[in-house]
């Protein structure tokens, strides 16, 4: 019988034995990546929500955005006998080992938040938006309210290597695609946080002519677009005006700048993964019926039209 079979049925003896009645508590280990951003806090904060909730004994890993912690915290929970995983992988590759121990040992994976190139096999399903729709929703935005004018794009990307910030560049390019007047002038990463992303700004700004050349700032995350606003201003501009300001999270942060008229769209990301990720973790572990491998949440786009005020109290207690 393999170890956590036999864990499980002799904590369930145990709560028969000893009276208990209720169902053995669940124990999920969740291998986070970091907290780089607002976002990523709030899936945080979120994730062990959900697991009171539910009554999970949830084992948090946080990684401090390095791959070699999440592949030994992973492994600290395959050795402690965990029921499940949570990973929020911090790039696309280098799982496939680690993952395969987790399978050996019957331990279900459930991906969160980023996607990994490793055979599907590997991972009882990922939660996950449509990052290439997120960032084709911005590019779409900008085209719609810039129509043929010339416009000089600046670009922060995420953290390399990682699916959002491939996928959102791959949307973003889509959108304009074959629209002469729009040009991505300078692209590099601000590794999904305001510091780095002030400081990639500010870059950008003295390498184009001040940032007079500059039409618009698109950043993979909110959190580099509120460093770019800052650098925007510093620089002696208006973010928002002279130069144009569209990223993507939807954090209360985002709605402030919008409301002083400093950014201009934003396409929201739900913090609450782990909902989804239990729900399908605990219909498997019913009936062993084995959910769809991508369960996709939403994206909406927010501009300054709509009600940013509103929109940023809408968000507390949502994980912010
Ligand atoms: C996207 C997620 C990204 C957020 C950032 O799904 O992985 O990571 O957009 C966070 O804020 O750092």
């Amino acid at each position: 019988m393999k170890f956590k079979t036999a864990l499980m049925s002799a904590t369930v003896f145990a709560a028969c034995m000893f009276g208990s009645a209720q169902a053995a508590e669940l124990v999920v280990g969740f291998s986070q990546i970091g907290s780089e951003s607002g976002w990523r806090a709030a899936e945080t904060t979120v994730t062990k929500e959900e697991a009171k909730k539910r009554g999970i004994d949830l084992k948090f890993a946080d990684a401090q955005q390095k791959q070699e912690n999440q592949i030994k915290a992973i492994r600290s929970f395959i050795a402690q006998g965990v029921n499940a995983i949570l990973l929020a992988p911090v790039v696309e590759t280098g799982w496939d080992a680690v993952l395969k121990e987790a399978k050996e040992a019957d331990i279900p994976v459930i991906l969160l938040d980023r996607t990994i190139k490793a055979p599907e096999d590997l991972y009882l399903t990922a939660v996950t938006s449509d990052q290439v729709h997120e960032g084709k929703v911005a590019g779409d935005w900008l085209v719609k309210t810039v129509a043929d004018k010339k416009c000089n794009i600046v670009e922060l990307q995420g953290t390399t290597g990682s699916s959002p910030a491939i996928a959102r560049k791959k949307g973003f390019e889509e959108a304009i695609a074959g629209k002469s007047n729009f040009k991505i002038v300078r692209s590099q990463t601000g590794d999904f946080t305001r510091t780095k992303g002030k400081e990639v700004m500010e870059s950008f700004l003295k390498a184009e002519n001040g940032g007079k050349d500059i039409c618009a700032l698109y950043a993979h995350n909110d959190d580099m677009a509120v460093g770019g606003i800052q650098a925007i201003k510093e620089a002696g501009l208006k973010p928002g005006k002279d130069i144009l300001v569209v990223s993507i999270d939807s954090v209360p942060d985002i709605f402030k700048a919008m409301e002083a008229g400093e950014a201009n769209a934003t396409v929201e990301l739900t913090p609450n993964m782990a909902g989804p990720a239990f729900d399908a973790l605990d219909a498997y572990l019913k009936d062993k019926k084995a959910p769809a491998k991508w369960i996709q949440t939403e994206s909406k786009l927010y501009t300054q039209a709509d009600d940013p005020k509103k929109v940023y109290e809408s968000k507390k207690g949502l994980g912010y």
